[in-house]
């Protein structure tokens, strides 16, 4: 159904892209979605929603929604196959089996004490990762770089950064892995390359490469995720980098791009590699002629342009030639890192029946309605639950998730939470849950030694390029401390610390019982298909209690949560018996978990 001005609310939100559009919108004005299925508002047409927000917005509002909601062109017959297999039974893959452990490398393992992470140090401590039981690694870049952007910045696809080591070692890492049972997952950095990197070069001065890039006489209105416009001048000419100034954007509706992409891709696949996680893999294709972005949407968003290219015109088709020229031949995973996709989408991109991606990281759950990153205030983990059940419910069979609290890219979940007094409690919660949802478990490096943010005292101690940008950004409009505070909230390189491996590191402990909780959580999942396979069920969401079911024929896993401060009475499951955990006292502590498995 194609949709325009005189539609009414409730029909776009009827539509896919409509109802992940309009739910983004609320998530972001924290709002809840009965706002938009109440009548009074779900019969409103599209050219009178001036009425309920009391403003006028521009015509080019309505036209970036409209065109994003009517480029969705499913067929009837994509539309029917995809309910089809929405309730076909779970196909088994070993993606869906494993647990994810990312690392990044800078802030790992230092093995030659220059104190930067390095591969000698993760093979040192590949040991200590088959004992805590992970068995599927993400690597993120190593590749070689001016490491503008910590390696996200790549100047050579095929050479290994020097700081971190040499390609011997990484065969050496990726066959030690293996021998381990482990799967080694790279990092595919392909919507932009360093400014540095031999086809940017060339594409200064070789008309050739100049279609690898964007290269325009005038920039449009785009900012950069990292501050400022998202156009570089280049003598006469600008060249567009949604991130920093040394990424430079490839232009992937050029062929030539793509398969030359392809070709690399390959290239580490016959190493043996496992598969890939694609870094912002959604933004690769961008609207005809790049139009401006609309200014009330980038005031919603904070950048400015996003609704040209997080859903772009041929993004499924690219997906699709990516894997049919690569992943497909090798049986290689993919999970893609999509910023801004809603649940619709996100089945676009992970139904198996489709063959684009096999999983993506959905950012959504990682800060409450109304909140962004860089906000002070406290998440709730109320909120997690809400969003988990919802996609545990409505996903499908042929879809498959993701679960995580945090990344390189974010502070930790438990800093975010925000309760200090609490905080044992809450690492083992947020890792009892994560083992026991219907998706796969990716932990981030030191959750697991129970790390929480850094107290950096100064924004000379922060390296990360977004930091230093969106600090100088700051202290245009207010103080320093205060510009301090904001970035103390979100900053990345909370995420960045070098790990505490033997005794505490820049004040950072690891706490051995959180440690031990994991390995427990870890082991009882891989030996208990049904917390992979299994159904999901609901015993009990309300208030802040949260009781849910893992279960097939035969077994049956009960998780009682207590996501809150105040006291709860625990749910006592007839013909269950806890494991892992052992407080049988009728009521639960603040945050507490416990874990029950029938017989
Ligand atoms: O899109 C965002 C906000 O809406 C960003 O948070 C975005 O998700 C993120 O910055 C993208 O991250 C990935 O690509 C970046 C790199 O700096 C990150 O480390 C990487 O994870 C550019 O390559
Ligand atoms: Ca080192």
């Amino acid at each position: 159904m194609t949709v325009d001005i005189n539609s009414k609310i409730k029909d776009i939100y009827n539509t896919r892209v409509g109802k992940d559009l309009l739910d983004k919108i609320l998530l972001q004005l924290g709002k809840g979605s009965e706002y938009i299925t109440n009548p009074l508002v779900g019969n409103i047409k599209l050219r009178s929603i001036q009425k309920l927000v009391g403003r006028s917005l521009p015509d080019s509002f309505f036209d970036a929604l409209l065109t994003l909601v009517n480029s969705d062109q499913l067929t009837d017959k994509e539309i029917q196959e995809e309910k089809r297999q929405a309730i076909a039974p779970v196909e088994h893959a070993w993606w869906k089996e494993a647990v994810f452990y990312q690392i990044y490398p800078r802030s790992f393992c230092d093995a030659n004490g220059d104190g930067i992470g390095d591969l000698a140090g993760i093979i040192s401590k590949l040991d200590y990762l088959e004992d805590l039981g992970v068995n599927a690694l993400w690597l993120s870049p190593i590749y070689d770089s001016p490491m503008d952007d910590n390696g996200y910045d790549i100047r050579d696809y095929r050479k290994i950064l020097t700081q971190y080591g040499t390609m011997e070692e990484f065969d050496t890492l990726l066959a030690e892995a293996h021998k381990r049972g482990m799967r080694l997952i790279m990092d595919l950095v392909v919507n932009h390359t360093s400014d540095e990197h031999e086809w940017f070069q060339k594409a200064l001065t070789d008309p050739e490469y100049e279609d690898y890039y964007f290269f325009r006489d005038k920039p449009n209105n785009w900012t950069s995720y990292f501050s400022g416009s998202a156009w570089k001048q280049f003598g006469d000419k600008y060249a567009l980098h949604l991130f920093s100034k040394k990424q430079m954007d490839l232009n992937w509706d050029n062929p030539k791009v793509r398969y030359a992409i392809y070709d690399m891709v390959n290239w580490w696949l016959d190493k043996g590699i496992d598969g890939f996680r694609l870094d912002v893999i959604n933004f690769i294709s961008k609207q005809e002629g790049l139009p401006d972005g609309d200014e009330t949407i980038a005031k919603m968003m904070g950048y400015c342009g996003v609704e040209r290219y997080f859903y772009g015109p041929h993004l499924h088709e690219y997906l699709k030639e990516l894997r049919a020229n690569t992943f497909d031949k090798y049986g290689a995973f993919s999970v893609g890192e999509t910023p801004g996709v809603g649940m619709n989408m996100a089945k676009m991109l992970t139904g198996s029946q489709r063959k684009e991606l096999d999983m993506i990281f959905s950012f959504d759950v990682l800060e409450s309605p109304g909140h962004s990153r860089f906000d002070d205030y406290q998440y709730d983990i109320n909120y997690f639950k809400k969003y988990m059940i919802d996609w545990m419910k409505h996903y499908g069979n042929n879809c498959w998730m993701s679960i995580f609290y945090n990344n390189h890219d974010n502070p930790r979940m438990v800093s975010k939470i925000g309760e200090p007094k609490y905080n044992t409690q809450i690492k083992k919660l947020l890792a009892g849950m994560q083992m026991t949802m219907k998706g796969t478990p990716f932990i981030f490096q030191g959750d697991e030694m129970g790390l929480e943010n850094y107290q950096f005292n100064s924004i000379d101690e922060i390296n990360d390029v977004e930091s230093k940008g969106y600090y100088k950004e700051l202290c245009e409009k207010m103080s320093e401390k205060e510009a301090f505070k904001i970035i103390l909230a979100g900053t990345r390189e909370h995420a960045r610390v070098l790990l505490p491996w033997d005794g505490p590191f820049k004040g950072q402990k690891a706490d051995p019982s959180i440690l031990h909780f994991y390995r427990n959580m870890i082991k009882l999942r891989r030996q208990n298909p049904v917390l992979v396979y299994g159904d999901f069920r609901v015993i009990d969401d309300l208030a802040e209690h949260f009781v849910y079911e893992r279960y097939d024929d035969q077994n049956s896993f009960i998780i009682d949560c207590n996501l809150g401060k105040s006291i709860k009475k625990g749910y006592f499951p007839e013909g269950y018996h806890q494991i892992i955990t052992h407080n049988r006292h009728p009521e639960m502590e603040p945050y507490e978990i416990r874990i029950w498995m029938k017989g």
